[in-house]
Formats: C-alpha cells, sequence, structure tokens
C-alpha cells in the first residue's frame, strides 16, 4: 500500500520524503494524484492537518500523511501561526516569500525594536486511513529566534529569517540533514515512528 503525502507544498514534500525514507515505507504526492487541496478552515495546527488527511484518505482510498505547520513569534502573540502561508499570499493566491518574510520582520519591529525575537516552528501531522472519521496525530516544535535579513537558500518558507536555539546559522543555511537533526517536522516525525513501533 502507498501513503499518500498529502501536501502541495513542494519543500515540505520534499522534507517529508527524506524523514520518511528510512522507513521504507512508498509513498506518492497529492499533486501526483490529482487530489485538489482543501480549505484549511481549522482554528489549530492539529484541526487542519486532520482535515488535509480526512480528505486526501477518502479521495484517494490510500491512508494519507498530512502536515500543519507554521511560524509563531512570541510578540506577535503567536502570528503568523496557522496562517504563515496564508501571509505569504497576494489577492491571486500567489506566495513570494521574500514579501512574508519582509512583512513579519516589519511587524516584530514594530514591537521590539532591538532583541532578538522569540520565535518557534510547530508541525502537526495527521495520519487517517480511508472512511475512518478520525486521524491520528504528533505534534513537533523548535525554539529559537528571528533574524534580518534572510540567509541562506536552503530549505523553504520563513527558513532564511529563523535560528534555531544554540545555533548560529538559520535553517535556510543548513544542510537538509542537520536542519532534520533538530526541527519541528523531526521533531514530530520522531513521535510518530515511535507510536508505529508500539
Ligand atoms: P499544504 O497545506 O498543502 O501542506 P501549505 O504551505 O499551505 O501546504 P501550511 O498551511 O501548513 O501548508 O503552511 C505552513 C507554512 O508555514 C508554510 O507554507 C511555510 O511558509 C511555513 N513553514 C512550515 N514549516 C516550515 C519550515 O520547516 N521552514 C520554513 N517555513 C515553514
Amino acid at each position: 500500500d502507498r501513503l499518500v503525502i498529502a501536501t502541495h507544498n513542494p519543500g515540505k514534500l520534499r522534507e517529508i520524503a527524506e524523514l520518511i525514507q528510512p522507513l521504507g515505507i512508498s509513498c506518492v504526492g497529492a499533486e501526483e494524484l490529482g487530489l485538489p487541496e482543501p480549505e484549511e478552515i481549522g482554528n489549530t495546527f492539529t484541526d487542519n492537518a486532520d482535515l488535509k488527511a480526512r480528505e486526501a484518505a477518502d479521495l484517494s482510498g490510500l491512508p494519507a500523511l498530512a502536515d500543519d505547520s507554521g511560524l509563531c513569534v512570541d510578540a506577535l502573540h503567536g502570528a503568523p501561526g496557522i496562517f504563515s502561508a496564508r501571509w505569504a499570499e497576494d489577492s491571486e493566491g500567489n506566495r513570494d516569500w521574500n514579501r512574508a518574510m519582509e512583512k513579519l520582520w516589519r511587524e516584530v519591529e514594530a514591537t521590539e525594536p532591538d532583541a532578538a525575537p522569540a520565535a518557534h516552528f510547530v508541525c502537526a501531522l495527521a495520519i487517517a486511513w480511508p472512511n475512518d472519521g478520525q486521524a491520528e496525530n504528533f505534534e513537533g516544535r523548535v525554539d529559537g529566534t528571528l533574524t534580518w535579513p534572510p540567509r541562506g537558500d536552503k530549505g523553504f518558507g520563513y527558513d532564511p529569517i529563523f535560528v534555531p536555539a544554540g545555533r548560529e546559522t538559520t535553517f535556510g543555511e543548513m544542510d537538509p540533514a542537520e536542519k532534520h537533526r533538530i526541527s519541528h517536522r523531526a521533531d514530530a516525525f520522531r513521535k510518530l515512528v515511535a507510536a508505529l513501533q508500539d
């Protein structure tokens, strides 16, 4: 049986594929199956992950894994949080990460001019099986600070402005293997793998 990776975000899909690879599970992306992108109407990372996993499982008839994630900034009371992707969208729905990072930094600067602003990434994973109204959830987190200007062209999304705690380089400057040692996504995957082995 194949596992559907219920994401339309290529950066995420690549990371999830790298994290799943050692488990020897064969995967297929939602886009490859022509699955639609569900509207994320939930109020939490977990609700949105559930909704994406359940819809992909029901439509494909295969088990599905979804990831809802985002960057939460303390000085902005947890924003952009579940709206992290939507912050990057223009009125036509096109995403521009440079603009999103700039907008975020401007808002942070307005509240906390010269500190290294505290932030964390969250990753909520959900696995769902077809026509089973529920999903299993695993949540991961990584703490750090924001930096400006952006550094590095690896990773995706907000990686160039996030410095994980205890490091000096941004996620954008790290090789995938290094990011996977500490990332919110890898943290959630460790919990998923531990649960599957029980
Ligand atoms: P899917 O819903 O199709 O999976 P999405 O991009 O819309 O893709 P989310 O709603 O979960 O996914 O948005 C998460 C956003 O948070 C994502 O677009 C990134 O901008 C950001 N994000 C999540 N994990 C990240 C990471 O590891 N590095 C940088 N940014 C990340």
